[in-house]
């Protein structure tokens, strides 16, 4: 008799674990406990052992019974917080407190690429995109960067198979526009470039926006409405902005921009190395010689270019003082924007 009595605890325990409905629930109360079960059965059994076993089995079917009421107990409870109400057909309760959603974000180098490409669609500019591969002539030649320009050096460029590279700016992308393309245009290029470099404000892979506008007698003037119009939009109509004269390989004349310090709003402060101003972004008149790779007659023709940095330009606007934040996906710094 323990034998049977341990081996029904054991097909007892299987099946209290697979009840999950009130059904269940009731056939297996009747299967143990029920006046036909087998605990009051097995109890009335006891009348024909001896003394000893009547003890020792009683002991046993006690101790099931107790296992098998607070174990039916524990199935019924928890049947009741999922079981439909009474007459309802659904398992779902209203009264329950909702569960609170949290909705995801656009990256704030995606929001500031995004904002910036709204700009230059409302002055007139279309988007364009090329390969993250490029060749030797299309990232450097075409640009005016001749062989022995220091943006070729292998510490900045990474350079794959064939002499391939990866697009150390998206000036390749203009270069491919204008071989299909005549004049008129008004472009700008958004995308991923890559150079070998990594500090505080340096990633080997970031985000540049890059335009050109070519027609007849475009002219720096052209530029600096432009950029204007640009950066006042981005950091507000109050900021003051100054050209300082530059070099570029590929545009002449050339300039850098810088912004009046949005931190100390000029005064000098850490972010700015106390001059007051911040170098935003780089531009000029397209070099003559770059217009001959493509085929433009440059005295026909005269362009505009400019190139930014997507990062730089989040950073300030939304005060991060390390790039690599950005990339490394940590929401408690994303979970910010
Ligand atoms: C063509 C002709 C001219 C694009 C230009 C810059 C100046 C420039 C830098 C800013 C920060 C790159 O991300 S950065 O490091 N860019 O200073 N870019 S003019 O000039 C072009 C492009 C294409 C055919």
């Amino acid at each position: 008799m323990i034998a049977d009595i341990e081996q029904k605890q054991a097909a007892f325990a299987a099946a209290a674990g697979q009840a999950a409905t009130p059904d269940q629930l009731k056939t297996l109360r009747a299967e143990y406990l029920g006046k036909k079960g087998f605990i009051p059965q097995a109890m009335k059994q006891l009348r024909e052992l001896s003394p000893d076993e009547k003890r020792a089995c009683g002991k046993l079917i006690n101790d099931f019974k107790t296992q098998v009421e607070s174990r039916l107990e524990e199935i019924a409870g928890a049947l009741q917080t999922t079981a439909p109400r009474p007459g309802s057909q659904s398992t779902f309760d209203p009264t329950l407190p909702g569960r609170k959603e949290s909705p995801g974000a656009l990256h704030p180098v995606t929001r500031t690429m995004d904002e910036i490409i709204s700009i230059f669609i409302s002055l007139g500019f279309n988007v364009e995109e090329g390969p993250e591969i490029e060749s030797d002539y299309y990232n450097f030649e075409a640009l005016n960067i001749p062989a022995d320009h220091p943006a070729r050096d292998m510490q900045d460029t990474f350079y794959i198979e064939d002499g391939r590279v990866l697009r150390t700016h998206t000036s390749p992308v203009q270069i491919r526009v204008m071989e299909k393309q005549k004049p008129p245009l008004r472009i700008i290029a958004p995308g991923r470039v890559y150079r070998s470099d990594s500090d505080l404000t340096h990633t080997p892979m970031f985000h540049q926006i890059e335009g050109l506008m070519v027609d007849k007698d475009v002219s720096f003037a052209h530029l600096k409405g432009i950029m204007d119009i640009f950066l006042h939009e981005v950091f507000g109509k109050k900021t003051k902005i100054r050209f300082r004269p530059s070099f570029f390989p590929f545009t002449c004349p050339s300039a850098e921009v810088d912004i009046q310090c949005v931190m100390c709003v000029g005064k000098g402060c850490r972010v700015c190395s106390q001059s007051g101003w911040l170098e935003i972004l780089g531009a000029g008149m397209v070099d003559p010689a770059v217009f001959q790779h493509v085929d433009y007659d440059p005295e026909e023709w005269t362009g505009l270019a400019f190139g930014l940095g997507i990062e730089r330009i989040a950073m300030l606007k939304y005060g991060v003082n390390d790039i690599r934040l950005f990339f490394e996906n940590d929401l408690r710094f994303l979970r910010q924007f």
